[in-house]
């Protein structure tokens, strides 16, 4: 099957891009998670949300775009169909459609809260912001760290990237960077890029808008999947993520939600009624590279 990645046409799976590894057979013991998650550096847990809290939350979403105009008149409202040359609508944060009780019901679930109870030995809990994403026709999330974006506080923070729907590999899917957690080859850029934060070294967050390049250059080895409704991917601050570009007409729904334990330090920006970012980009990723020798 064709895919675009950044920009560039690959075939999945394949070499370049494989097939990412599900964890549900080590669901019940905890121990065996972690060694997943160290392993990989992620869980790909198929299921995890019950499919009709997921379909319900996409309904919710679906409808207010559709109240927004975003959505090409005359289609079924479900399917998500944009106008040519249709582009995102900003939906994050910790109010409004991201907050609503039906999409709250698939970002909040209980079984998340549940698995990472029993993850941390200690209650968790979730950041109010919520990054509800509609991504457009072309458009791709380039190759980063989260922890640029919100490393002031727990060092046992997570991203759970949750599809609002059954979403196919070319609609624009998470895809990560397998190794970069824990290679030597990426140490350098772990201990440089890795320390980062947008908002207080004003610079841009991607580290690579073209992520074959980072392979290419560093190892680790591209994975991706075609998401179902349930399905969660969960990996650390320091684990190379992107995603595929959507070559479709329908917009991809989906929401990435921070989980950490309850009684460590919050990074202030995304508690609620917190800051969000607002750093001035300074300096560009591409000098920023150079003088890390990267
Ligand atoms: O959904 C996307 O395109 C990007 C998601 C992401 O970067 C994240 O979950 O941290």
């Amino acid at each position: 099957m064709k895919v675009r990645f950044g920009f560039r046409d690959l075939e999945f799976p394949s070499s370049e891009l494989s097939s990412l590894r599900e964890s549900n057979d080590a669901l019940g013991d905890v121990a065996a998670l972690w060694q997943r998650k160290d392993e990989d550096g992620y869980l790909l847990l198929r299921g995890l949300i019950e499919r009709d809290t997921v379909l319900s939350a996409r309904e919710t979403v679906l409808r207010h775009m559709r109240e927004q105009q975003v959505l090409l008149p005359d289609t079924p409202v479900l399917e998500g169909v944009m106008p040519q040359g249709g582009r995102s609508i900003r939906m994050m944060g910790g109010t409004g459609i991201a907050h609503h009780p039906a999409v709250l019901a698939a970002l909040e679930n209980p079984a998340l809260f549940a698995l990472f109870e029993r993850l941390f030995g200690e209650p968790a809990l979730s950041f109010p912001f919520k990054w509800l994403r509609a991504i457009g026709n072309e458009e791709y999330t380039g190759a980063h760290f989260d922890y640029v974006y919100m490393g002031r506080g727990s060092s046992n923070l997570y991203t759970v990237w949750i599809p609002l729907g059954d979403v196919p590999i070319q609609q624009g899917t998470l895809a990560i960077c397998r190794g970069s957690h824990k290679l030597d080859s990426f140490a350098r850029i772990r201990d440089t890029y890795g320390r980062m934060d947008i908002d207080r070294d004003g610079i841009s967050g991607w580290f690579e808008r073209d992520p074959m390049q980072i392979v290419e250059r560093f190892g680790g080895q591209w994975q991706g999947a075609d998401y179902g409704a349930g399905d969660v991917m969960i990996f650390g601050m320091h684990t190379m993520h992107a995603s595929t570009t959507n070559l479709t007409t329908r917009f991809r729904l989906s929401c990435d939600v921070r989980y950490q334990p309850a009684g460590d330090p919050v990074d202030e920006r995304w508690k609620r009624g917190g800051s969000g970012h607002y750093g001035k980009m300074k300096r560009d990723m591409e000098s920023a590279r150079a003088q890390w020798g990267l």
